[in-house]
């Protein structure tokens, strides 16, 4: 098998797993939608697709990645790790030796070269094309997500535009507020590829948005990849099978065949609107900002278009497992560039850019403080505020483990780095918007190299009395619940340990 091929391939797939339900009682888009899913994404309960919202025609699906299943369903891998190997395959490619290893190559390197989005002439997602005043978004059913929020808003949209300078395409997942039938806001942040598309086009920049796509290529939208990576190629070598794009109608772009609806339109450059407030995937409300206005100028869609919708606030919300694929899926990224890194996690509770943990093979005094530095300046990450670094042997999935390392091995007048740098758009913590401080916090063992006493050896039982009582341990005859949390901390594997403390 592969990925599923669009949205309603998708909707087989999970309701064949028994991971969707339907709801057939009219449901109001004004917020008892979020409240229903905001229930069921915290019970890990199924995708939604609302079949009867009010005062639309079109069923709404939610909750589709809500859970970690579900995010390796929609890779079609039995794993989140497993499709990172996937792109380490090619990320560490070495020259083949021998005809085998050639092949394997080769075959490696058609997967990049099928990778690359392929022109059709038709496409689902043009079956009923309505354009000028034809076009109205008063038919679709908008959630308005939160008590607060300033209007109805788009939330689970693949925004398309293009570098004026280089015609590279970049699709990214920008909110867009209902401003009116035919006018939205474009809600891309500072530091995002949409927004330097925008400011890098004179006069009127023209957009494409497609909703309801293939689980996929919808993520990739939400993949932070380099500005001159278009994700529709991303999407292609996950999915092991091109993007297959038609020309628009009003617009001189490409768009998604397989999407359940295009909104077609533009941005002038100079048109602001008051974005906000909007209920935010930081758990607050982020206020009124500035943000472009996107004029629309068609919609095409299927017959019975389903649209797809998210609704972020406090975590856990269902963009956590977005963010876990991502988290993921970029490892083997990250490993090209900074090689010690073992492994790392972004807490969902920490909204991905408050907090990383990290663990290094540490090679050398500052080698923390060298990893910090590192991912404060790579891509997204840039944008951490908070880092804890450990070894090697310490799981970083594991936060009662990392607090035990943080306890157990800082020295905080030595330990922790405080520095500044640029956070996240949204982030309402720092005095001044986009920019402020950040710190890093040194959990690895240290030793007389780096100035300090002696680190003194982990406790850990000799392996013969550990051998001894597993044969032993039915004698004993003592129940015990092994998934409690008891000896969960592992001890460290050693080799290094006494590297450092020559
Ligand atoms: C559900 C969801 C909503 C998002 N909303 C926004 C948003 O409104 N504005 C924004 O700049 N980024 C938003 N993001 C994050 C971007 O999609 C993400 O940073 C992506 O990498 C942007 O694409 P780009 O790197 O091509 O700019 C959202 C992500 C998700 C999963
Ligand atoms: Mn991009």
């Amino acid at each position: 098998m592969a990925p599923a091929g669009d949205l309603r391939d998708w909707i087989a797939r999970l309701e064949r797993e028994g991971e969707l339900v339907r709801i057939g009682a009219e449901v109001d888009p004004e917020l008892e939608i979020t409240e229903i899913n905001d229930r069921t994404v915290k019970a890990r309960g199924p995708a939604l697709l609302f079949e009867n919202v009010k005062g639309s025609s079109h069923p709404l699906l939610i909750n589709q990645f809500g859970t970690e299943r579900r995010m390796c369903l929609a890779f079609d891998a039995p794993s989140l790790d497993s499709v990172a190997s996937k792109l380490s395959d090619v990320l560490e490619m070495q020259p083949p030796q021998g005809l085998v290893d050639k092949v394997r190559g080769l075959q490696k390197l058609k997967s990049i070269a099928d990778s690359r989005p392929k022109t059709v002439r038709r496409g689902a997602s043009q079956e009923v094309v309505l354009e000028r005043d034809d076009a109205s978004l008063d038919v679709l059913p908008i959630q308005k997500c939160w008590p607060d929020d300033a209007a109805p808003f788009i939330t689970f949209p693949a925004v398309i535009t293009h570098d004026p300078r280089t015609g590279t395409r970049n699709v990214g997942m920008y909110r867009m507020q209902k401003l009116g039938p035919r006018a939205t806001a474009m809600h891309w942040q500072i530091h995002k590829d949409g927004r330097a598309d925008y400011l890098a086009t004179e006069g009127k920049i023209e957009v494409a948005v497609a909703l309801g796509l293939d689980p996929v290529t919808a993520y990739t939208a939400s993949a932070p990849l380099p500005k001159h990576i278009d994700e529709f190629m991303l999407a292609g070598f996950l999915r092991g099978e091109p993007v297959e794009l038609v020309r628009a109608k009003t617009v001189d772009m490409e768009v998604p065949a397989n999407a359940e609806i295009i909104l077609e339109g533009y941005i002038n450059k100079d048109e602001l609107t008051d974005e906000g407030p909007f209920g935010d995937h930081t758990g607050y409300y982020t206020p009124a900002e500035s943000f472009p206005v996107f004029h629309l100028t068609a919609i095409t869609m299927r017959r019975d278009a389903i649209y797809p919708s998210i609704v972020v606030g406090k975590p856990p919300q269902e963009d956590a497992w977005l963010g876990k694929a991502t988290e993921r899926i970029f490892l083997p990224a990250i490993r090209m560039t900074v090689p010690e890194i073992v492994d790392y996690d972004l807490p969902i509770a920490g909204a991905f850019h408050n907090c990383c943990i990290v663990s290094i093979r540490k090679a050398f005094p500052g080698h923390a403080q060298k990893v910090m530095h590192a991912i404060w300046g790579l891509g997204m990450l840039s944008l951490t505020k908070s880092i804890v670094v450990v070894d090697e042997w310490v799981n970083v999935h594991d936060y009662e483990e990392v607090m035990f390392r943080v306890g157990a091995n800082v020295d905080p007048a030595r330990d922790v780095l405080l520095t500044e740098g640029p956070l996240d758009h949204l982030d309402h913590a720092p005095t001044r918007q986009f920019y402020g401080g950040k710190i890093g916090i040194d959990a690895t063992h240290k030793g007389p190299q780096e100035g300090t006493r002696e680190w003194p050896p982990e406790i850990e039982m000799s392996p013969e009395v550990k051998e001894l009582v597993d044969r032993r341990w039915e004698e004993y005859g003592i129940p015990l619940d092994s998934s409690a949390g008891n000896g969960r901390i592992r001890q460290s594997s050693g080799p290094l340990r006494r590297l450092l403390r020559r």
